[in-house]
């Protein structure tokens, strides 16, 4: 059985190995001088920790180093320190129990993980005894619902669904009404992928909200963004879009298996701060994990094994 520590790690695999490999050949037994240490920012950087996280990990690294001797794995764990200080203000505990149903709303952008995640999601809520229902809101993409009867089935979750190009919004108003008679605990809303620049969807969006609050006027309790990792540095950019357009609560960070992009985070930390509630480390249903900064930071320097 492979414990969290590992599954994480080898979720970051493909990131941390190549700050590993690359750490050893900067440093070598060298002192830690301004030469070393911009190799080192070069490197996060590469590793997608973004340029002004990259700096700030990097003072702080250097503040009780500088013209010492260093090996590679205390470099590694320097900097994990670092980079765990600065993940840390992200973690945020998912907790459904203020509002009955609690409205979860599962925004991002085409294929960044929503309606994988909703499975994944269900399923952890699930086995804690918890009921579920989902709301197939993408009702543009042919496939989509078909691929959320799935997730349901899998989950074991109930699935409220409607035609293909429907309206949205309408299936929503009817689906949460239907939630709320029947004494749902959770109740999640899968949306159509949409890029942040297209304004119709982005109206399109608002427009949910709105009718979802004619149902509870509290709800959406939860707005989650999903942000595929391997997206880079545009992943800020999601951020601050989507915030524009509706009251984003938190972030599920996806694909972070298939990512060498890790650093991600870090740069989210920096330049967008919002409480990240899920790692998505894989396409199977359990491939979900709560994010712990420590944890995470040790993973992407490769520390979890030494
Ligand atoms: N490796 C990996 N794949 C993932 C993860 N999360 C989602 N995927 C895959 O990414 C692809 C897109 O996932 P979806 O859940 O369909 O994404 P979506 O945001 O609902 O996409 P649209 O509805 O088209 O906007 C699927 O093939 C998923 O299996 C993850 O954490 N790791
Ligand atoms: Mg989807």
């Amino acid at each position: 059985m492979v414990n969290f520590f590992q599954k994480l790690g080898l979720g970051l695999k493909k990131t941390s190995d190549k700050i590993s490999s690359n750490l050893k050949d900067i440093v070598l037994k060298r002192k830690v001088d301004s030469a070393l240490l911009e190799e080192l920012e070069e490197l996060l950087i590469s590793a997608d920790v973004g340029v002004k996280a990259s700096a700030k990990i990097i003072k702080g690294f250097s503040a009780a180093r500088f013209e010492k001797q260093i090996t590679d794995i205390e470099v590694k764990q320097a900097l994990a320190l670092e980079i765990s200080k600065m993940l840390q203000p992200l973690e945020a505990e998912f907790e459904t129990t203020s509002s009955k149903p609690f409205v979860v709303l599962m925004v991002g952008v085409n294929g960044s993980g929503k309606t994988t995640t909703i499975g994944k999601l269900s399923s952890k809520l699930r086995q804690k005894g918890k009921q579920v229902s989902i709301v197939a809101g993408d009702t543009f993409r042919a496939g989509a619902t078909q691929q959320l009867e799935v997730w349901a089935s899998r989950a074991d979750a109930k699935l409220y669904k409607g035609a293909i190009n429907s309206d949205s919004a309408g299936l929503c108003f009817d689906a949460l009404s239907a939630a709320v008679k029947a004494g749902d605990d959770v109740v999640f809303i899968d949306t159509a992928g949409r890029l942040q620049n297209k304004t119709g969807l982005m109206d399109e969006l608002k427009k949910v909200v709105r009718v979802i609050k004619k149902v509870c006027p509290d709800a959406p309790h939860l707005t989650l963004l999903t942000i595929d990792a391997t997206t880079g540095q545009n992943a800020v950019s999601q951020v601050e879009v989507f915030k524009q357009i509706t009251q984003v609560n938190g972030l599920v960070i996806t694909k972070l298996d298939g990512s060498a992009k890790g650093g991600i985070l870090a740069a989210i930390a920096e330049e967008c701060p919002t409480p990240v509630y899920f790692i998505g480390v894989g396409e199977k249903i359990e491939d979900l994990d709560v994010f712990k900064a420590e944890e995470y930071a040790s993973s992407l320097l490769n520390l979890s094994n030494q």
